[in-house]
């Protein structure tokens, strides 16, 4: 039996059903992952702007940097991928499995494919919340949606492109930021590194993972915690833990299943499963 017929009769069989992705989900939709050559912005890593030491001393260069990705999320679609796990999730709930999507993207073009259990652990670029509050979790209230594009005039797709010179690089005060009504500058609700997660998300994600008994894990280059530890969670409770990547990772030797590839061409099919 091929490989993958072994891996859709095994899924078959599980109960519970945890799909954990990362930024390798949404490349074919054209948004850079973190380790692209291409994924830089100004010729920053990822990690010089997303801490919260970097919003402290530069808050405008870092709000230019979430609002670029806002503009590229919502120009984006959701590519054979996302479709592919909604798919999946649509099979599992009616053949009595349970099903989780454990994201640690921010575009929301899960929720945009329609997938409906999604635990977005690292927040969204569409919410915000004001820059002292901890938790991350969406309440209406501290933690809220906004799809506003023009957030306010001075961060607009030219001013916060990725590539302008530095004579188009303009000033920004502080002022001119977003701020909530009680004049508290806000944030992107997004965990930056140094950050813990939300409380209630993590004891969320934890009691998944004690009750999963099959992982599939898309598109992420397992380095960043804590999701880069989900995978061994689930191995010693004796789940099945699967990879679908364009390469291996320094875990995929250790997986029940390995698939390389690009997920919108392997997901499709691996995802065509029978009862
Ligand atoms: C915390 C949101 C504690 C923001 C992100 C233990 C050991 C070591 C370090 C730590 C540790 N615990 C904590 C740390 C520190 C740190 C960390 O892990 N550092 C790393 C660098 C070692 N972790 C944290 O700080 C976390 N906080 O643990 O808090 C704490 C407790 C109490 C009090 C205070 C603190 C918070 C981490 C969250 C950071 N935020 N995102 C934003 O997006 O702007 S992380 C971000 O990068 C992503 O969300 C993701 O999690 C991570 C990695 O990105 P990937 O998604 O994997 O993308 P990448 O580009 O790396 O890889 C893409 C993959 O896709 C590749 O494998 C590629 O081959 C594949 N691919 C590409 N195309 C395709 C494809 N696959 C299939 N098909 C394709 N077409």
């Amino acid at each position: 039996m091929s490989k993958f017929k072994e891996f859709q009769k095994a899924l078959t069989k599980a109960k519970n059903v945890v799909v954990l992705t990362g930024a390798g989900v949404s490349a074919e939709s054209g948004i850079p992952t973190f380790r692209d050559k291409n994924g830089l912005w100004r010729q920053y890593e990822f990690m010089d702007l997303a801490t919260p030491e970097a919003f402290e001393s530069n808050p405008a260069l870092v709000w230019q940097f979430y609002q670029y990705r806002r503009i590229m999320a919502s120009k984006a679609k959701p590519n054979a991928s996302h479709y592919a796990i909604t798919n999946l999730e649509q099979k599992l709930l009616s053949n009595n499995i349970s099903f989780t999507l454990i994201t640690q993207n921010i575009d929301e073009l899960h929720k945009r494919a329609n997938t409906k259990n999604i635990i977005e652990m690292h927040g969204s670029l569409f919410r915000f919340k004001n820059e002292f509050y901890e938790g991350f979790k969406e309440d209406g209230i501290n933690v809220y949606s906004n799809y506003n594009l023009n957030i306010c005039d001075v961060l607009t797709e030219k001013t916060c492109a990725p590539n302008i010179s530095n004579d188009e690089l303009i000033n920004i005060d502080i002022s001119k930021l977003p701020h909530d009504e009680n004049g508290v500058l806000l944030r992107p609700a997004v965990v930056w590194f140094g950050e813990a997660l939300d409380y209630e998300i993590m004891n969320e994600i934890n009691s998944t993972l004690d009750k999963c008994d099959f992982l599939i894990i898309i598109g992420t280059s397992g380095v960043v915690y804590p999701a880069a530890n989900f995978a061994r969670l689930v191995q010693i409770n004796y789940g099945v833990v699967s990879e679908f990547n364009l390469e291996p990772t320094s875990l995929s030797k250790s997986f029940d299943y390995f698939f390389q590839g690009k997920s919108g061409d392997l997901l499709p099919e691996a995802f065509d499963i029978q009862f």
